[in-house]
């Protein structure tokens, strides 16, 4: 196997600071360090205790306390925890914001005219808590009076205070501080401000009328500041002086007139799709244009601090615009997709505004070069969130950037799918995990105050669309979309924020939606009133523009020149897109993979075996503590796991978790990554990996022999996941995405708990190549078997991907060398049931010899991880051997075929149990048991041969699982096809087949000879062959015409203009419309009934089911 350059540094990866400073292995210093830990440990937390508080002459060390309170308030003694939040201790300068407020309150001593300096009286001190009161009201509450909403649905009256002044906040901001009696004649009042607020400037004091008024500005006017739920004091202190300083939303004429410029340009897309395209869907951004203008400042900005890619999600709304104005995305290309066009290069494709991209370009702003890519998205809104986010962790790991400075997401959503989809919150519980943050991602929600039909009031019971975001301590400004400075300051302090704290954060632009859900839908059928609002509502360039030219910064002549400008370039690129002839999906791909693919052979595998020597060192390594082990003390059962490993070793032989040490290892040392992610992945769910040895002294010390076997080896990760399937599995997608030279594997706890991760397993992993031509290598595994123990959740439910798999039934594919790559080359994925540590480790190998990438699933064993005759030689696994899709049988029954009375096909560790059954009745020459390791694409070619060797032999299918379950459904009819080699199996012929099709290429069998080849069928063939059908059942059958109407239509569904007619070179099929005679060999099942759940019941229903199925199957 060629040796993959991986770009990463082991030195500056994630993992590898991890790991390497957790256990300082070689230095034998580790216990020094420990102590030493300890010890500081000790001290700090005595001499916190023993000082006299707040002495003078410890200044530095007041500050050193400050420092770690800072970082965490629990790090510190809860006395010291207590003073700081007092907020009677005043940083030095270089440690907290400058607070401009050093008076001391005596000087505000100005009740009864007491003599300054004296002591303040009661009244002033009152008076100055209230008004610390209220200002602490705002920072927490303005937000719930502010004018976010564009159509003022939301907005509240203003109160009319004591001083006779109309102000926003009101009882739900104040609280008990609005009856506060403060009289006009307090207005003029001085107070001194408190170090928590910024809003006085330099000036130490205000008036309280200038304070009410600032709190009032910044508060609660055209943005919403959630943010004092942020348990850190420092973030908060940070917030407040982004929103609070004086000036902070002043904007240059130049940086009003590129806002007008992007506005002009995000709004004139849409206008000039509406034109062009009145007809079409395109989900459109109109009401929350200034999205456009926003995400530009956002990427304007990080880059600005650093940033040098940025990958984006995004659903329906708006993606068009933003692929055309954000990543500037060539026009024409744009267009030409809604020209309905063929494709000129591979895949299925999918509706334009799902499409994804990656454009390398020149930041012309901050002259720096950016790399933007928007990921590829089904509907399924919110599903790519974690896609997103494990894309990436994968850049930022390959770039060395464990900081996030220089790859950075920027997630944007929807109100309604980002408050009611759950992987939102799950995706949220990713962002600080070590393993799996990304340092802050940039949410932007295009809040138009509706879902679809539905109301916020009916689609969530949280205030805001946005609370999701709290559980993460995430600040969240709320913004009215129709104010494109305010939004832009926003924007601003959102990048600052993520450069900062590497934290998430959430811009909630609230807008409208102009149009119904789409542009043909009628949104007043169900939002009369508030669309009645939105038809008299100026969209926000006009009220922009109309600022502007007010206030003088540009022209009306200017305004018109601007869009009159931008109309010219849509209509250059329309001309250039109509003289497209086909849409190339390579110019939508999100994730190219330059150089994977050239030069390379499509259809040669690497070979898989390695040398023994390098096993025997994988596996030494394996079984070893850590080099200094003296120090490093180990749990004692895990001595023993490790000195079992090392009689393997030594007697040249794998179980289960040896082959896959021995698979991840030699990988790691070819130069490929290997990262294992899921549920208790670094022990295993069933104790059996243990890659992480935990030092049972010493908190957080760990080893990882992976990580050591090979000086230059490339990194491997292994991480425990949160609990949860759908972002990590999502997660590990994004990653295997990124670069093909990794093996990116993902393990359920157990294997049907991958079910709640279902739509990454159907959106994109089963589908990926074929909408997005985009490949993934990654693996599943999935725990299954039905082993009588446990819930009822036994089953992987293998045949729900088996199911998906896109192999065709009734096609034999031509027999040639290649036949076994072919297959795997053309299909969605890879379905297997390894029975052998050294098949495992094969197929492992294998996601990285073949020269392209297939996603695949494993179901992985239970009880054989420490079952005694699942156990590889060596010489399974080193030079010279290779993954064998099915495992012939090589006992007696296989050496004397022709005496075999039976056939047992089987798959997964069922095949054990047959054995057993096979010796117990002493029948080890009549039946002859056959393992299908590969299911799926299937083996179409081995199995003919085998079944060829046992010809006499009845053939018998076997499985644990119950009938309507396992491989059945999907093995059966390709049984037949492999048995007879034909590609046609009859309905009236065999009622076995009822769910086959007739999916040939110039169908002449009775069902079908009506249909006429017209060119509508040519490019529609299931819609245009349906309605043929229909229209000539009636007077050719019989019977119902609607049933024969049915018929037709399900027939016609699995045509293979729908398949493409991958890989099935015109006349090498059997002759069209054959089928299999009545006479050919069929299979038959053994096993359980079918039944609804995965369930046996009791063990002593597992096991008295078994022993009839083990009974059934070995029998002659
Ligand atoms: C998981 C999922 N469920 C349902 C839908 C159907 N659907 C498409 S758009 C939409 C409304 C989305 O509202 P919102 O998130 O506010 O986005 P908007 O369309 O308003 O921009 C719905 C329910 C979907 N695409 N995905
Ligand atoms: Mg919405």
């Amino acid at each position: 196997m060629h040796r993959a350059h991986t770009a990463f540094s082991l030195a500056l990866s994630p993992m590898a600071h991890k790991n390497f400073a957790t256990w300082l292995f070689k230095s034998g210093t580790s216990q020094k360090v420990a102590k030493a830990t300890a010890a500081a440990a000790v001290r700090t937390y005595n001499s916190a205790a023993a000082e006299p508080f707040a002495n003078g002459s410890t200044a530095t060390y007041v500050e050193e306390m400050y420092n770690a309170w800072l970082r965490d308030p629990a790090s510190v003694h809860t006395s010291w925890d207590a003073y700081f939040r007092s907020n009677t201790y005043t940083s030095p300068p270089n440690l907290a914001p400058v607070q401009a407020n050093t008076l001391p309150l005596t000087a505000f001593s100005l009740g009864g005219g007491a003599v300054a300096g004296a002591a303040p009286d009661s009244k002033t001190i009152d008076d100055h808590l209230a008004v610390q009161a209220i200002i602490r009201s705002y920072q927490s509450r303005g937000h719930l009076a502010s004018e976010v909403d564009p159509l003022g649905i939301l907005t509240r009256e203003k109160t009319v205070c004591k001083d006779g002044l109309a102000r926003r906040a009101n009882e739900d901001v104040l609280r008990q501080h609005s009856g506060f009696l403060f009289g006009e004649q307090d207005m003029e009042r001085q107070f001194k401000l408190p170090s928590t607020t910024f809003i006085g400037g330099d000036e130490a004091s205000l008036p309280l009328k200038e304070i009410l008024n600032r709190l009032e500005n910044v508060y609660c006017n055209k943005i919403g500041v959630e943010f004092m739920f942020i348990n850190s004091l420092e973030q908060c202190n940070w917030i407040r002086k982004h929103f609070e300083t004086p000036g902070v939303l002043n904007f240059s004429p130049e940086e009003k007139r590129l806002i007008l410029a992007r506005l002009t340009r995000a709004t004139g897309f849409e206008a000039f799709l509406a034109k062009k395209y009145s007809s079409e869907k395109r989900f459109g951004l109109e009401g929350c244009e200034i999205m456009i203008p926003a995400l530009k400042e956002i990427i304007d900005v990080s880059t600005e601090l650093g940033v040098e890619s940025v990958i984006m999600g995004m659903p329906h709304r708006g993606r068009l615009n933003t692929l055309a104005n954000v990543c500037r995305k060539p026009l024409n290309q744009i267009f030409t997709q809604f020209a309905g066009l063929e494709a000129a290069d591979d895949g299925s494709g999918d509706v334009k505004y799902h499409l994804g991209t990656y454009i390398e370009r020149l930041n012309r702003v901050t002259n720096k070069n950016i790399r933007l890519a928007v990921v590829a998205n089904p509907s399924h809104l919110e599903a790519v969130d974690p896609v997103v986010q494990g894309k990436t962790r994968a850049e930022q790991f390959y770039r060395g950037d464990q900081e996030g400075k220089k790859v950075m997401s920027i997630l944007i959503h929807g109100d309604a799918a980002f408050c009611g989809q759950g992987v939102v919150y799950e995706t949220m519980h990713l962002s600080d995990l070590p393993d799996y943050t990304t340092h802050g991602t940039i949410h932007v929600v295009a809040n138009n105050q509706i879902g679809f039909t539905t109301d916020p009031r009916f689609s969530r019971s949280s205030p805001y669309c946005t609370d999701v975001a709290r559980v993460v301590n995430a600040p969240i400004f709320h913004v009215n979309a129709d104010d494109p400075e305010a939004v832009m300051h926003v924007c601003k302090v959102a990048a600052e924020w993520r450069a900062t704290f590497h934290k998430d954060c959430v811009i909630d632009l609230v807008g409208y939606r102009r149009n119904g859900h789409n542009e043909i839908d009628e949104p007043m059928f169900t939002q009369p009133l508030m669309y009645q609002k939105i038809r008299k509502h100026k969209n926000c360039l006009d009220l922009y523009a109309d600022k502007l030219i007010a206030e003088g910064t540009v022209t009306g002549e200017e305004v018109k020149s601007v869009a009159a400008k931008y109309e010219n370039i849509c209509e250059e690129a329309f001309a250039l897109a109509k003289t497209e002839t086909h849409v190339k999906y390579k110019d939508w791909l999100d994730s190219p993979w330059s150089g994977f693919f050239e030069g390379k052979d499509p259809l040669k595998v690497a070979p898989t075996g390695v040398k023994e020597e390098t096993l025997i060192h994988i596996g030494n390594r394996f079984s070893m503590p850590p080099p200094n082990a003296a120090e490093f003390v180990i749990h004692k059962g895990l001595m023993r796991v490790l000195a079992a490993r090392k009689n393997m070793v030594d007697e040249k032989i794998a179980d289960w978790a040896l082959g896959e040490a021995m698979a991840f290892g030699s990988l790691l040392k070819e130069g490929i990554h290997v990262r294992l992610s899921g549920q208790d992945v670094e022990r295993g769910t069933f104790s059996h990996r243990h890659h992480v040895l935990h030092h049972q002294l010493v908190d957080k010390a760990t080893y990882n022999s992976l990580q050591h076997m090979y000086p230059d080896q490339a990194p491997y990760s292994v991480s425990n996941s949160s609990l949860s399937e759908y972002a990590v599995l999502g997660f590990e997608h994004g990653y295997s995405m990124t670069n093909p030279n990794a093996l990116v594997l993902w393990e359920a706890q157990f294997g049907d708990f991958s079910n709640t991760a279902q739509s990454i397993i159907d959106q994109f992993i089963s589908s990926g190549q074929s909408k997005w031509v985009r490949q993934s290598g990654l693996v599943m595994l999935l725990p299954h078997g039905m082993e009588g123990m446990g819930p009822e959740h036994s089953s992987c439910r293998v045949e729900r991907f088996l199911q998906m798999s896109s192999d065709d039934p009734d096609y034999f594919p031509p027999e040639s060398d290649e036949f076994a790559v072919r297959q795997l080359h053309d299909i969605n994925w890879i379905v297997a049931n390894c029975t052998t540590p050294a098949n495992y480790y094969h197929i492992l190998r294998r996601q990285i010899a073949l020269p392209f990438r297939k996603p695949l699933i494993l179901c992985t064993p239970k009880s054989l991880l420490r079952h005694p005759e699942a156990k590889s030689p060596f010489s399974e696994m080193s030079e010279g051997s290779e993954f064998q899709r099915i495992i012939p049988d090589n006992g007696p029954a296989g050496q004397n075929p022709a005496n075999v009375k039976k056939v047992v096909f089987c798959s997964g560790r069922v095949y054990y149990d047959l054995t057993k059954m096979r010796t117990e009745k002493q029948l080890e020459s009549d039946v002859a048991i056959l393992r299908v390791e590969q299911v799926s694409p299937f083996p179409f070619d081995l199995v003919k041969e085998q079944a060829n060797l046992y010809k006499n032999a009845e053939l018998v299918w076997a499985q644990e699982e119950h009938k309507n379950q396992g491989s059945w459904t999907y093995v059966q009819p390709r049984f037949l096809t492999a048995l007879n080699h034909s590609r046609d199996v009859s309905q009236s012929d065999d009622p076995m087949s009822s769910n086959t099709t007739t999916n040939t290429t110039n169908t002449t069998t009775d069902h079908t000879n009506h249909v006429s080849a017209s060119s509508e069928s040519e490019s529609k063939p299931w819609l245009s062959r349906m309605f043929a059908s229909n229209k000539s059942d009636g007077s050719t059958d019989g019977g119902s015409a609607t049933a024969t109407a049915d018929f037709n239509a399900a027939k016609h569904f699995d045509l293979k203009n729908v398949r493409h007619d991958f890989n099935r070179p015109a006349g090498n099929a059997a002759a069209p419309g054959a089928r299999i005679s009545k006479t050919g060999r069929k299979i038959s099942y053994t096993g359980r009934a079918a039944s609804a759940s995965t369930a046996t019941g009791s063990k002593a229903q597992h096991i008295r089911e078994l022993n009839a199925l083990l009974n059934d199957a070995i029998s002659v």
